[in-house]
């Protein structure tokens, strides 16, 4: 593996798709993002991007994340794999207009989960392109699991493992929201941002906040908290910022001040 410390960025569906509205991306805000990418000019760095109304729609109807209990759903779960892919594809489809040398990694056929959980990453190939300077590029998938049959893995999940696991300096995670709040601020008008948590407040406000009742099937921001946690413990810096604001994905991969949550183990 590289000796550089590298970098984890997440992209959220919601950031590049509308939720509102069945496979609808959000072009202008993918293009400005690879722009924000190619511009930041960052060595190794690795992207996951979320599903967004590309993922999640079908993963819900056909109750993937449960794992496999008829046959109807294998229609469901090779329709949401291949939604996936469109939209990776978008998102490629804009790195490499910037003649990005970017590499689509896809998780259905190089992970297997265990109860949801990330059991092998057939990773040689993901390495061999971080080490020669590609920039490779993931997504929450549609993926086989050892115990459910299937089940959905979401990016938030990969994002964390990557940077366990390879030893990652940050994680930048770019959402449709400030960063994180003491209540939900698309309900609460009064919700109060946090610029700074440590892994022992980032806990006692996931305790507070509770599990939400979304339609995203991998759980939204408490499931993103969940997610963070074991990389925060592991010393991994993570910076929450609004990823539908101009160049705060710039700003952020940049290692600039930009508005949003940083969060460290102390
Ligand atoms: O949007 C889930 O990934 P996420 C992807 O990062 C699917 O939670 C297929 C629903």
């Amino acid at each position: 593996m590289n000796k550089d410390k590298f970098t984890v960025l997440k992209i959220g569906g919601s950031v590049i798709t509308d939720k509102s509205a069945e496979y609808s991306a959000r072009m202008e805000d993918i293009r400005r993002l690879a722009k924000e990418i190619k511009e930041a000019n960052i060595k190794n760095l690795v992207t996951v991007h979320g599903g967004g109304s590309f993922g999640h729609p079908s993963a819900q109807q056909y109750a993937l994340r449960d794992g496999f209990k008829e046959e109807s759903q294998k229609i469901g779960f090779a329709e949401t794999h291949y939604a996936m892919t469109m939209l990776n594809g978008l998102f490629m489809d804009a790195l490499i207009w910037r003649k990005l040398p970017a590499v689509s990694i896809t998780p259905s056929s190089c992970i297997l989960t265990k109860k949801g959980r990330i059991q092998c990453f057939e990773e040689t190939p993901f390495k061999m392109a971080l080490n020669m300077g590609f920039l490779p590029i993931t997504y929450g998938d549609a993926v086989f699991d050892t115990d459910l049959g299937f089940t959905i893995l979401s990016g938030d999940q990969l994002v964390s493992h990557i940077a366990i696991k390879f030893n990652a300096e940050r994680i930048i995670m770019g959402v449709d929201v400030d960063g994180i709040f003491d209540a939900d601020p698309k309900v609460e008008k009064n919700a109060k941002s946090h610029s700074h948590l440590t892994l022992k407040e980032l806990k006692t406000l996931q305790n507070k906040l509770g599990k939400p009742s979304a339609c995203d099937v991998t759980g939204g921001m408490f499931g993103k908290m969940t997610e963070i946690i074991p990389a925060v413990e592991k010393g991994i810096q993570v910076t929450i910022v609004n990823a539908t604001k101009s160049n705060y994905i710039y700003e952020a991969l940049k290692g600039e001040k930009v508005e949003g949550t940083l969060i460290e183990k102390e």
